[in-house]
């Protein structure tokens, strides 16, 4: 049995466990609450010295880093659907490594900062990351307006990495609704076989959105 170590409101573990609902693999959840530092706990910091959710353990095999995790399954339990979700061909491999790096970098720096900043006061420049949260959101719907999907022709990991940041942006006080290609894109995500809903951290204090300039 597959043991992920996740939390409530991380949105790199629920990556994790959305890859596995929609694959119909199960796993054991263990709860890691940051907040009480748990993700520094000796036993964990064994597991991973980076001290961050998710990490997956599948037997011998212990995986970090949300991205990775998505390579893993899809790969291992993708079945006759491993090459939809992430294809060996050179260029299409290519073309989800480079959306998964968008998922990692420039969104893990924008959408996920203003929501750390939010909540859990992170000290960052927020109308910074709210800024460059709205130039990336521009970018990707540009990119979205004549596609489906991210990286292919139709769903693939590169999706379900840059989904739950996204979904997750008002939390941040970000505003993804003027994006039309990118609401869309999201209702396409949710709408895919055996999506799983986010679980959502209840009783947040509403945070007040910051217009986006002109799209
Ligand atoms: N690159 C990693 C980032 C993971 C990450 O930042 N996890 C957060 C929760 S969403 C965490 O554990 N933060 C605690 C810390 O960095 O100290 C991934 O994609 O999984």
């Amino acid at each position: 049995m597959i043991t992920l170590y996740t939390g409530l409101g991380s949105g790199n573990a629920y990556k994790a466990e959305l890859m596995m609902h929609m694959l119909g693999v199960p796993f054991e959840p263990v709860s890691i609450f940051i907040p009480k530092g748990e993700h520094r706990a000796p036993d964990f910091l064994k597991l991973t010295p980076f001290g961050q959710i998710p990490v997956l353990v599948d037997g011998e095999t212990v995986l970090t880093d949300s991205q990775a995790i998505l390579c893993y399954l899809a790969r291992q339990y993708g079945g006759d659907q491993a090459d939809h979700w992430l294809p060996m061909e050179p260029v299409s491999l290519a073309q989800v490594m480079r959306w998964l790096s968008v998922a990692s970098n420039e969104i893990q720096n924008t959408l996920t900062m203003a929501r750390a900043a939010k909540l859990l006061r992170w000290e960052i420049d927020y109308d910074n990351a709210v800024k460059r949260s709205y130039k990336l959101l521009t970018l990707m719907n540009d990119h979205l307006a004549n596609r489906d999907w991210l990286a292919a022709e139709h769903a693939t990991i590169a999706d379900l990495a840059c989904y739950p940041y996204i979904f997750l942006a008002a939390e941040g006080g970000v505003d993804t609704r003027p994006y039309d290609a990118i609401t869309a894109w999201m209702r396409r995500v949710e709408d895919l076989p055996n999506f799983l809903d986010m679980p959502r951290i209840p009783n947040l204090p509403p945070v007040e959105l910051t217009p986006p300039p002109n799209v």
